[in-house]
């Protein structure tokens, strides 16, 4: 098969088939049909030719749907758990635990030879009730907060040691203002100051020593004017590796909306910044938004937005691609169905590589494009007649 042929069949739900018997009953057998029958023109094998895991946000209940469990299984060589592994879902009343939606999608990614980014230990958002209402009304102490998330994170690591590639450790702790900074009024920082940061990547990095261990956040690459938060950042992973914090990586989130500014050519060169620190880079939640008719089609306003999107989208994993300590490139969900953009944005969307109906868009096909080329080079020119031999 002529790889560089592009393969808009098996981009699509059609070209995969794959048996989901229920969430966390997927066949092995039939996923390893599935694994032998690989695509060779899709996005997870032309990656894989340079060694860049590409991968994408889903959730369990996507994938008891059989066309959107062919394309994650078919297109895709890493799994993000959207919102399984959050505080909030595994342990929605103190003590009683919900593992059930994060072994559906260890069990899925196994089958199906994937990796697993962890997403995400310490974060602001997506807490348990139980623990913000204990905080609030003071039945729980700073001091008692701290035990409860070195016990947290033991917990959630410890249960997943050994299939986990990343762990987002600290999730979107630095301001957006210019100068950029750890925010102190954002919930951890202000109940148990900055240094819960080093001393989560410690909790963490003693329950499963083999992860890599990341700190997460939006706009640290080349995603404003000023590039403030990135500084910030790189001064914050600077700082903790100083007070020798096991921190491995960097996950830049990638949330693009074609109305800002943004420039590719600073977002490799903050990769690099990253990586000069002997850090990993990881390209996180890539989607770009834009304006579109409603949430339900997610068609775009404009025809320049179908050029702005998948170029932004092609620019991002280029900058991935050119930079070697990058070493994978995940999409926040990869259909404008599932995507968390309409619900957030009021009339923004087509924020993904494929549309509502489960067609790849041109943001796949530039995706695609770019693999092929990182992977196989141009094709060269047979020599012809020229007039000054
Ligand atoms: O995609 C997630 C969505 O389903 C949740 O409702 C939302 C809650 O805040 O979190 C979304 O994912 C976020 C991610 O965990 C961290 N970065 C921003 C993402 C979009 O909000």
């Amino acid at each position: 098969m002529d790889v560089r042929r592009r393969s808009v069949l098996a981009a699509g739900a059609a070209g995969a088939a794959v048996a989901i018997g229920g969430a966390g009953t997927a066949s092995a057998a039939a996923l390893g049909a599935q694994h032998d029958h690989r695509d060779p023109d899709s996005l997870r094998e032309l990656a894989g030719k340079t060694g860049l895991r590409i991968g994408t946000a889903t959730s369990p209940q996507a994938l008891t749907i059989p066309a959107r469990a062919a394309i994650v299984a078919g297109q895709f060589s890493l799994v993000t758990p959207g919102n399984e592994m959050k505080w909030q879902v595994v342990e929605p009343t103190q003590g009683v635990f919900d593992w059930s939606g994060a072994d559906q999608l260890v069990a899925f990614a196994k089958a199906n030879d994937q990796l697993i980014r962890g997403h995400t230990l310490v974060w602001h958002n997506q807490l348990p009730t139980w623990l913000t209402t204990g905080v609030g009304d003071g039945t729980i102490s700073d001091s008692q907060l701290r035990d409860l998330l070195h016990q947290h994170i033991t917990t959630e690591v410890s249960r997943f040691r050994g299939k986990i590639w990343h762990w987002d450790v600290c999730n979107e702790f630095l301001t957006d203002s210019n100068p950029s900074m750890i925010d102190p009024n954002r919930f951890w920082a202000a109940h148990l100051g900055e240094g819960v940061i080093a001393d989560a990547f410690r909790w963490a990095h003693e329950a499963d020593p083999g992860a890599l261990l990341f700190y997460n956040d939006y706009n640290i690459g080349g995603e404003d004017g000023s590039n403030a938060k990135a500084d910030a950042a790189f001064t914050l992973v600077r700082g903790l590796l100083d007070q020798g914090a096991p921190v491995h990586g960097v996950g830049i989130q990638g949330h693009l909306d074609t109305q800002f500014g943004w420039s590719p050519q600073r977002l490799q060169q903050d990769i690099e910044r990253y990586a000069s620190l002997g850090l990993k880079v990881a390209i996180t939640e890539a989607d770009v938004r834009t304006f579109v008719n409603n949430a339900t089609d997610q068609v775009p306003t404009s025809s320049l937005e179908l050029f702005a999107q998948p170029y932004e989208f092609s620019e991002m994993l280029k900058a991935a691609l050119a930079v070697p300590e990058c070493v994978s490139f995940t999409v926040w969900g990869f259909t404008d169905a599932d995507s968390w953009v309409p619900g957030v944005f009021t009339g923004e969307g087509y924020a993904t590589p494929y549309d509502v109906n489960l067609n790849p868009k041109p943001a796949y096909f530039a995706m695609q494009s770019d693999l092929r080329l990182a992977a196989f080079g141009a094709p060269k020119r047979a020599h012809t007649r020229t007039p000054h031999p």
